[in-house]
């Protein structure tokens, strides 16, 4: 083990290492034998003098913490921030004013309503929580993947939450909001038709947690060494672009890999093919707080980019996987009451009841007040606190522990007490003057305009599947009136959305909508204007190989494309080898009963012969991987005889090379017919047909 790593895990209080000697208890006492509890003769009871038996068992019992409410499912990593540029002139913030500066950071990833034990691709918004260790202390960005929020006053969260997770009777269903409950909730509170519209669509099944935008929600408040503040909303962009899952294959990965979010995130960041973010900022003067058609303290509204664009303030890169999950990923706890000199707060009213309910639940979900001295939620920042004893102290304190003091020296002392700022947090002193009142304001009172926005911004394809969402949803509330509610408030966002919605599910169309829909859009809002860098890094092309194959084309092909950034993998219709064309046996990376075409982005039908081709065309496993990879619009290449066994499945209606025609490209259907080596030409079409993701114009489609 290095020197570095060594001392990391001793700062980071690993437990002792178990290559270094024998097992012991956990009074670090030898024990030879683990196997068989002490007993009164062979045969006989078990005894009660048996400590090594007695403490394993209670510390197995012992070994589940109630997990979290929401967010119960997640995956973290480590990793840093950097920013690009100082932003002094907004904010005093330590970590946002040198570009030389490396911030460490956890961020957690998470679904909000099934269990710890879900699946990972179920319909749902994600979590995306960031950790920043900076040297002022812990700033907590305890973000969603989508930029609002379902309800606007935190008081209400409990009944959101009760609404959304199972059915209180039988627990059904895990991880979906497709049931009654929710949509009564949904129906009869038209505050959260926002949030909904993005619920349906296609950011709620992200391929990657690497894929996916992230967004603060809340307008915060940035404030500089003058003391003054401007209204901030954060923004997280993936350099990889947003890409999503279709429904049908969303479906079916729960069933494939529950954890295919969660490993792709480890394994590409195990392949050295670290997940990377731009942070960015919507910045708003004090004096446009009132600038807007909504009220910026409503977490249910955006601020349109084209109003106010997002500025590039810093990069987060994700290069570490945690050791020990439970350790790390379970025992991290975030609290939106973490924030550092240069951030603030403001009155929305969701985030106000957040800052109370973060704190809370990790006390009864870590079991006492003194989580934040596990390792991966202490700062790097020195701690000085008065803050004593509780359960779990780990700390060993010395002397006085009030303040002020005169035996301890008057320590620790005030920050800034000598007139500096030495990174005191100092609480913006907004005016504030009102009268107590249990009222929302009327400012919070628009909740179609911007489900419309959202509804008119996005492409056709978008808009399909958020009909189709709607409709499985919709179509699964057993309730007639629920079912009519909701189609009726969706006439308030779009009246043709509406009406495909009730002909899905069999209700009358609704009557004339309670407001006038406008026509404006936001172009930024549509997956189309988020492609990422256009690269195929980290995709996952699948090489259908069977017996007689082109050993040699596949070898290229692999080079040409692990190149480029691409994890390719050889599936046969058995584990072990294949023989290819040169005699030679080949390794396969997998077999196909273990795999699917849904944990593919791509695939590639490589030559070999007529045999070759008719194992392949024969096969029933390649066939229903060909087809599935066809319907779901992902990019499929064949070469050679390849190219006969493709067109005996699925492409209808698509040009497919003939002999001699060289590398023909039909909607991400890439072929040559040419035998051996690939063309340049066949390669790059073929990369680019990865990297467009989705090709949608195919007839008989499933996304
Ligand atoms: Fe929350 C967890 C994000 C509203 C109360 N929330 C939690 C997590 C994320 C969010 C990412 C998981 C953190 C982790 O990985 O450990 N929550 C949000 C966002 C919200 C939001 C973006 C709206 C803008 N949450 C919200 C409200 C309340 C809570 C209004 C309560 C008033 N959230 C919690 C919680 C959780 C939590 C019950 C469960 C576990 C935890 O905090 O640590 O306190």
């Amino acid at each position: 083990m290095s020197e570095d790593r060594k001392q990391r895990q001793r700062a980071e209080h690993h437990a002792d290492d178990p290559r270094e000697g024998p097992l012991t208890t956990d009074q670090g006492v030898v024990v030879d034998h683990t196997d068989d509890a002490l007993s009164a003769g062979e045969r006989g009871p078990t005894l009660m003098e048996d400590f090594h038996f007695r403490e394993k068992l209670t510390h197995f019992d012992h070994e589940r913490i109630p997990e979290r409410v929401v967010h119960a499912r997640g995956a973290g990593a480590y990793g840093y921030f950097e920013p690009y540029a100082s932003c002094g002139a907004f904010t005093r913030a330590a970590f946002l004013q040198d570009p030389s500066v490396r911030t460490p950071v956890f961020v957690r990833f998470s679904t909000v309503q099934g269990p710890r034990g879900s699946a990972d691709t179920v319909r749902d918004v994600r979590g995306f929580a960031t950790k920043f260790y900076t040297s002022e202390g812990n700033f907590d960005l305890v973000g969603n993947n989508m930029p609002v929020f379902f309800i606007q006053d935190g008081i209400k969260f409990p009944d959101f939450v009760h609404a959304l997770k199972p059915e209180p009777h039988n627990e059904i269903p895990t991880g979906a909001s497709a049931h009654d409950t929710l949509w009564d909730f949904v129906s009869l509170q038209p505050e959260t038709l926002h949030m909904m519209m993005w619920l349906m669509s296609d950011r709620a099944i992200p391929r990657s947690y690497r894929m996916m935008q992230g967004f603060g929600v809340h307008t915060f408040r940035f404030v500089n060494a003058r003391g003054e503040s401007t209204f901030v909303k954060f923004h997280w962009k993936p350099k990889l672009g947003v890409h999503s899952l279709v429904w049908d294959e969303a479906q079916e990965c729960q069933g494939r890999d529950p954890d295919f979010n969660r490993r792709d995130l480890w394994q590409s960041i195990e392949a050295g093919e670290y997940a990377e973010y731009e942070l960015g900022v919507q910045l708003v003067p004090e004096w446009d707080e009132f600038a807007f058609d909504f009220d910026l303290l409503d977490p249910t509204k955006i601020i349109p980019e084209e109003q106010v664009p997002v500025q590039p303030l810093g990069r987060l890169v994700l290069d570490r996987n945690p050791e020990n999950f439970f350790a790390e990923t379970e025992q991290v706890a975030f609290h939106l009451g973490n924030v550092v000199p240069g951030i603030d707060f403001t009155n929305d009213p969701l985030l106000q009841a957040r800052l109370f309910s973060y704190l809370d639940t990790q006390l009864i979900r870590l079991g006492g007040p003194n989580f934040s001295q596990l390792p991966v939620n202490r700062p790097v920042a020195p701690v000085r606190t008065n803050q004593r004893d509780g359960y779990h102290q780990s700390a060993i304190h010395s002397g006085t522990s009030y303040s002020p003091n005169s035996l301890g020296g008057g320590c620790p002392v005030i920050g800034g007490a000598g007139g500096g700022d030495g990174g005191v947090f100092r609480h913006h002193a907004e005016h504030i003057d009102g009268a107590k009142i249990r009222r929302r304001s009327s400012s919070f009172q628009d909740h179609y305009s911007q489900a419309t926005l959202f509804w008119n911004s996005m492409s056709d394809w978008e808009k399909e599947h958020i009909v189709q969402a709607f409709r499985f949803e919709l179509g699964k509330v057993g309730s007639v009136s629920i079912r009519e509610r909701t189609v009726q408030e969706l006439s308030n966002v779009d009246e043709g959305l509406a009406g495909s919605v009730a002909e899905g599910i069999g209700v009358a169309r609704p009557e004339q909508p309670a407001v006038q829909h406008h026509k404006l859009c936001s172009p930024a809002l549509s997956q189309e204007s988020l492609r990422g860098d256009g690269s195929i890094r980290t995709r996952q092309i699948a090489v259908l190989v069977t017996a007689g194959v082109d050993a040699v084309q596949v070898r290229e092909m692999r080079e040409a494309l692990s190149e480029r950034g691409a994890v390719v993998e050889a599936l046969a219709p058995h584990d072990g080898t294949v023989s290819g064309s040169d005699g030679q046996e080949h390794p396969v990376d997998r077999a196909l009963p273990t795999v699917a075409s849904v944990l593919y982005d791509a695939v590639l039908l490589p030559g070999g012969g007529p045999a070759n081709a008719r194992e392949l065309a024969g096969d029933d496993a390649v066939i229903r991987f060909v087809r599935d990879a066809y319907r779901h619009g992902k990019a499929i290449g064949a070469l050679g005889s390849g190219v006969g066994a493709l067109a005996t499945l699925e492409p209808r209606g698509l040009h497919i090379a003939g002999d001699g025609a060289g590398t023909v490209s039909d909607r991400g259907v890439v072929t040559d017919t040419a035998d051996g080596l690939a063309s340049v030409d066949f390669v790059h079409a073929f990369v680019e047909a990865v990297a467009a993701h989705r090709h949608r114009g195919r007839p008989r489609l499933l996304c």
